[in-house]
């Protein structure tokens, strides 16, 4: 899609967590459409974990407009063996780069969650206005937690002072530079690993996790990086917007995908001892579509680019495993 990104022309971009999948894919969508100031700090170079730290960064770099990609992400297995870790950092990275944005003058800030925000048993497909509404899935209930005050802290910000602060929550990601951990790792790339080392050893079968029937909707992160240009090119835009493809796959579905891809001829065997989690999960994205946003890339054409990616990345020792 081709964004007229005039609301970000001359202006200087920070964007913060650019060396992940989301932050990456963000970066190249500036550079494409003409965005040459954005500013970027590696961990090493600035903790976001400490509000000091970050006051300082923003007071000395002004920018003008912040997007905050960086977070601790993973997937099921990730989320619910440590809860209180994705709680407590996922917290401070929102407070800190949304607070101190707010203290030290930036006008315009994009806040990006997850649909994972959302009640476990929230109407599908889930509208903004679900959130808040019942319980939370707990597999991922402190990382849900923190995405929520962030979101709560821009749009209060919005309300308070007048800042253009908003939010987008995006569906299951994936795309270059996923993380392919075994364990902590998303489905989607989670998958491509283990059928293309099934391949590659010759294994008979693949393991994957819970029962298949799980329904979730994927989106590729150069949609999204699509997306947050929509979002900034907005002179009013919602507090709060879904991103999504509208594609609804079950795990079963998406692992025939993936095996079909990767060309693996091995079984598929469900070990039902892992978690399914919340039961189904696809954002309600009229909205964004009312104000003329679409995602692109098909599950078939992003899965087939993902493998792509995933063995471009392996050859290159640039992967993250
Ligand atoms: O992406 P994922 O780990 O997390 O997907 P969520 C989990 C679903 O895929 C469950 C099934 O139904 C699993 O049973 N699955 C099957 C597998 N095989 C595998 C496998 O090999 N690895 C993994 N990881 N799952 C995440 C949240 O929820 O969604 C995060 O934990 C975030 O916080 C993310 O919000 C978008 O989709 O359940």
């Amino acid at each position: 899609m081709n964004i007229d990104a005039k609301n970000l022309a001359g202006r200087k971009v920070y964007v913060a967590g650019h060396r992940g999948m989301v932050g990456s894919a963000v970066c190249r969508a500036l550079a494409a459409a003409g965005c040459s100031d954005v500013v970027t700090r590696t961990h090493a170079e600035l903790d976001l974990l400490d509000p000091r730290a970050v006051r300082s960064f923003y007071e000395a770099e002004r920018p003008d407009v912040a997007v905050i990609a960086a977070a601790r992400v993973g997937g099921i297995g990730a989320n619910s063996a440590a809860n209180a870790l994705f709680l407590y950092e996922n917290e401070m990275i929102a407070l800190n780069t949304v607070w101190a944005a707010a203290e030290t003058g930036v006008k315009r800030l994009l806040f990006l969650g997850s649909t994972c925000i959302y009640p476990r048993m929230a109407p599908q497909p889930i509208p903004e206005s679900a959130l808040l509404t019942s319980e939370l899935e707990k597999t991922n209930e402190g990382y849900a937690l923190a995405k929520i005050s962030g979101l709560k802290l821009c749009e209060f910000l919005r309300r308070d002072r007048g800042l253009l602060y908003h939010s987008l929550m995006p569906t299951n990601l994936y795309g270059p530079g996923d993380n392919y951990d075994i364990v902590h790792g998303h489905v989607l790339p989670t998958m491509i690993r283990k059928f293309e080392t099934a391949r590659e050893n010759g294994d008979a079968k693949v393991p994957l996790w819970g029962s298949g029937s799980p329904l979730r909707e994927f989106l590729h992160v150069d949609d999204l990086a699509s997306a947050c240009l929509f979002a900034l090119a907005l002179d009013n835009p919602p507090d709060l917007m879904n991103v999504g493809s509208g594609e609804e796959v079950s795990i079963k579905r998406l692992a025939e995908t993936i095996k079909a891809a990767t060309g693996c001829p091995a079984e598929i065997s469900w070990d039902s001892s892992k978690p399914d989690g919340t039961p189904r999960k696809l954002c309600d994205t009229s909205l964004i579509r009312s104000l003329g946003w679409k995602s692109e890339i098909s599950l078939e054409e992003g899965v087939r680019r993902t493998v792509g990616d995933y063995r471009r990345e392996l050859a290159a020792g640039t992967i993250r495993l």
